[in-house]
């Protein structure tokens, strides 16, 4: 799974993405700093269960620090998108290509309205970000509209043919943006758009049924970034009645707390509430006055900078993942080589123990017999629905060497 951090020229997404992922990037107070893509590893944070067990954990693909579970995920920070894009303005279709991979969106808005549509610096407060949320809907979905619309005639006809039905038909021409059998179904049954005569559809009817599609397809949040600057609040309240799951952000406070805590002058974890110095001889009296801001205009008032706030909604709201902990032992919680709790991976809700121990090793799924639930040491079958936080340990028939 991968989500792609989006939006308008110069509204901080290069600064969100280094902020979660400490990569060096490229930012400026201009639009279209970023021209290629930039990929990186950030981290979805979880209580780890390494404390209720009463253990100390070794992981291996993730972090804990202090009960606090990090796991790695896939980051894409995009170019910056303008309207007409679809057609192929400004990095239009470059811009568009990037988010083809991506499961799930972070839009990174300037919620101070400080940038216009196209990214200029404009006095804060004077553009309205919700502009900025109906152009980017409009503009990804016209970019599928117009992949679609290429080929449609021929692929109405082999559906009226009765050669292909649309669902398979969509899921081919489909794959490459990510958009799955699944998406297809549930955008057909929301627009009602008869399937078996496309031939039949409007362009108002394509256009309906793939605004759809891409809110399956690729759900988004809002990150309402630079909520430092005071026009910003007002303007949260407003993005929020258009049903999105909005969080408020400060990228810039974010990058500034984790490089400090890279550089050991603090002891800050993303998405903690606050920091603590830990260095004080070497911190300037400049560092002090911004981190002093920091504290009381953005942790006080929100509760932290929000970058690891969006990225955890992105996972568990949007993507509806969960975390479980596969162990060798359910009584030691260990692998086959004494490390205990060294996994934590992230699922889709819905996946059943048989499924996870495929993921694992097809050989696992192949002889598994049953689970054991670690909590409960009870056993469960293979139909068991995972939950989140559960630690559970496949019994296989196979032989272990
Ligand atoms: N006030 C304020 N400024 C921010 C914040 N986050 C980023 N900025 C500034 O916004 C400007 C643009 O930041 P970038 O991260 O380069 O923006 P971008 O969206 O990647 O821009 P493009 O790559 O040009 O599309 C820079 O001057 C940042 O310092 C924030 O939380 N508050
Ligand atoms: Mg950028």
């Amino acid at each position: 799974m991968m989500v792609g951090i989006v939006g308008k020229p110069n509204v901080g997404k290069s600064t969100f993405f280094s902020a979660a992922t400490l990569a060096t990037v490229e930012i400026a107070n201009y639009p279209f700093t970023t021209i290629k893509p930039n990929r990186g590893i950030g981290y979805i944070r979880t209580k780890c269960v390494c404390k209720e067990f009463n253990v100390q954990d070794n992981p291996i693909n993730s972090i804990c620090i202090n009960g606090i579970r990090l796991i790695p995920v896939e980051l894409i920070d995009c170019a910056g998108l303008v309207p007409d894009a679809w057609r192929g303005r400004g990095l239009g279709n470059q811009f568009l290509d990037e988010i083809r991979k991506a499961d799930a969106l972070i839009h990174i808005v300037d919620a101070a309205g400080a940038t216009d549509l196209e990214g200029r610096t404009v006095k804060p407060g004077t553009h309205d970000p919700i502009e900025d949320i109906k152009f980017l809907e409009h503009e990804i979905t016209m970019w599928i509209v117009q992949i679609l619309k290429r080929g449609w005639p021929r692929l109405a006809r082999t559906v009226e043919a009765g050669v292909k039905d649309l669902y398979t038909s969509l899921e081919e021409r489909l794959s490459g943006l990510s958009i799955k059998r699944s998406h297809v179904i549930e955008a057909l049954r929301r627009t009602r758009l008869n399937a078996e005569k496309p031939a039949t559809w409007s362009e108002e009817d394509l256009i309906t049924f793939v605004d759809e599609l891409r809110k399956v397809s690729k759900p988004m949040l809002i990150a309402a970034n630079k909520v430092d600057l005071p026009t910003a609040e007002e303007n949260i309240e407003r993005m929020k009645r258009l049903g999105y799951v909005v969080i408020p952000c400060c990228a810039e406070a974010e990058l500034a707390l984790r490089r400090a805590a890279e550089k050991e002058l603090i002891e800050y974890k993303p998405g903690d509430s606050d920091f603590r110095i830990i260095k004080p001889d070497r911190i300037t009296e400049v560092q002090r006055r911004a981190l002093k801001v920091i504290k009381e205009r953005i942790l006080e008032r929100f509760g932290g900078t929000g970058v690891q706030e969006a990225i955890n909604a992105a996972f568990f709201k949007l993507l509806k993942m969960i975390v479980v902990y596969p162990v060798e032992d359910p009584e030691r919680l260990t692998d086959h080589s004494g490390r205990v709790l060294p996994e934590a991976r992230l699922i889709p809700y819905g996946t059943t123990a048989r499924e996870l121990a495929y993921q694992i090793h097809t050989e696992l799924g192949d002889t598994f017999i049953y689970a054991i639930d670690a909590r409960t040491k009870r056993r469960v079958g293979e139909d068991y629905i995972l939950k989140d936080k559960d630690v559970i340990s496949i019994v296989s028939a196979k032989r272990r060497t």
